[in-house]
């Protein structure tokens, strides 16, 4: 399990460095917004999910579109605008989206993939599914109207839905402390009667546990759960660079979370002939999803309105 917990967060972690180093190139044709110093959070949940699960997510998804087994290619082929990519080239690192393995989407607009993530459990429980789905949104989209709405109706129906904040403290540069009355996300969570813990270390292995027994439970027909998972992110809210010159945080903040690194703390526990082959294989996918981008045409200017209107809902994995 260790192997296979490293290679998710390595795959994400050199995927997102060489996103950092060829970005200031302009190849790469939408803003990044890097998960580095996160990736535990969706790997921890995603390895505990069955391929037919879904999950939702935001424009910082990366990490949630590689762990919930979306393909490198067809995500860096989006980030090049490449009529390869996973939304042919129209929607970017923002607009990650992989219906055939249940990435159902990411978005750049705070908050609103909750209530299609709770929609989409509405209708997995009208339908007597037993799958489940993950909803994944920041500290920031908690200070949303819809984040409430959300919780109320998913305990309502009591709905087969893992809420997951993945809380690194900031709302681009503002702390959680000075834009949030009570700080207790799990707290106001309770309040809509939905069972809520926090992880308060980006800790994996804990998270991979926790996401285990509360998946189990969801799918016994509990209703919904909430975690909130403490974690830091290492570089600016959106683009390729360092930020702690701007004062908003400090790299003494960012220390512990940087010397606990979990992409260090996972290769560690794996014997070095299997870690070094992961790492070969994971260098060489990763070299070869920005070849393939880099070799993709761009759209034709006649996709120019496709595929941006359906007047069917897509229930294909319901
Ligand atoms: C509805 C809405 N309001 C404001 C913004 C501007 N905005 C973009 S990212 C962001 C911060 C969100 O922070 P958080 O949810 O904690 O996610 P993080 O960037 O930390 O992953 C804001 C306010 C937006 N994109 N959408
Ligand atoms: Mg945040």
């Amino acid at each position: 399990m260790y192997a296979s917990l490293y290679r998710a967060l390595y795959r994400i972690r050199r995927l997102e460095e060489e996103t950092a180093r060829i970005y200031p190139t302009d190849r790469i044709k939408s803003p990044v917004h890097l998960s580095i110093g996160q990736e535990a959070v969706a790997v921890g949940v995603c390895a505990t999910l069955q391929p037919q699960d879904v999950v939702f997510g935001t424009y910082r998804g990366h990490a949630l579109y590689l762990a919930k087994g979306g393909s490198m290619k067809a995500m860096v082929a989006e980030m090049f605008g490449k009529v390869t990519g996973c939304a042919r080239g129209k929607g970017g690192s923002m607009h990650l989206i992989a219906p055939e393995v249940g990435v159902m989407g990411t978005s750049a607009v705070v908050g609103t993939t909750i209530p299609n993530a709770v929609g989409y459990a509405y209708a997995l429980r009208y339908r007597e599914s037993d799958s489940l789905v993950v909803s994944f949104f920041g500290d920031g989209a908690t200070e949303e109207g819809v984040f409430a709405e959300s919780l109320n109706f998913a305990a309502l129906k009591q709905l087969p839905i893992l809420f997951v904040c993945e809380n690194n403290q900031y709302a681009i540069h503002t702390h959680q402390a000075r834009r949030q009355a009570t700080t207790d996300i799990c707290a106001r969570v309770t309040a809509h009667g939905i069972p809520a813990e926090r992880i308060t270390n980006n800790d994996v292995l804990r998270l991979f546990e926790r996401s285990q027994a509360i998946t189990r439970e969801i799918r016994a027909g509990h209703g919904p759960r909430f975690l909130e998972v403490m974690t830091y992110r290492w570089f600016e809210h959106v683009g390729p660079n360092k930020d702690f010159q701007l004062g908003y945080r400090s790299l003494e903040e960012a220390q512990p979370w940087i010397e606990s690194d979990q992409v260090v703390r996972l290769a560690n526990l794996v014997d070095r002939p299997v870690r070094e082959q992961i790492e070969r294989e994971v260098t060489e996918e990763v070299l070869d999803a920005f070849r393939f981008a880099e070799a993709s045409p761009f759209p034709n200017a006649t996709e120019l309105d496709a595929d941006v209107f359906k007047e069917e809902a897509a229930c294909s994995l319901i």
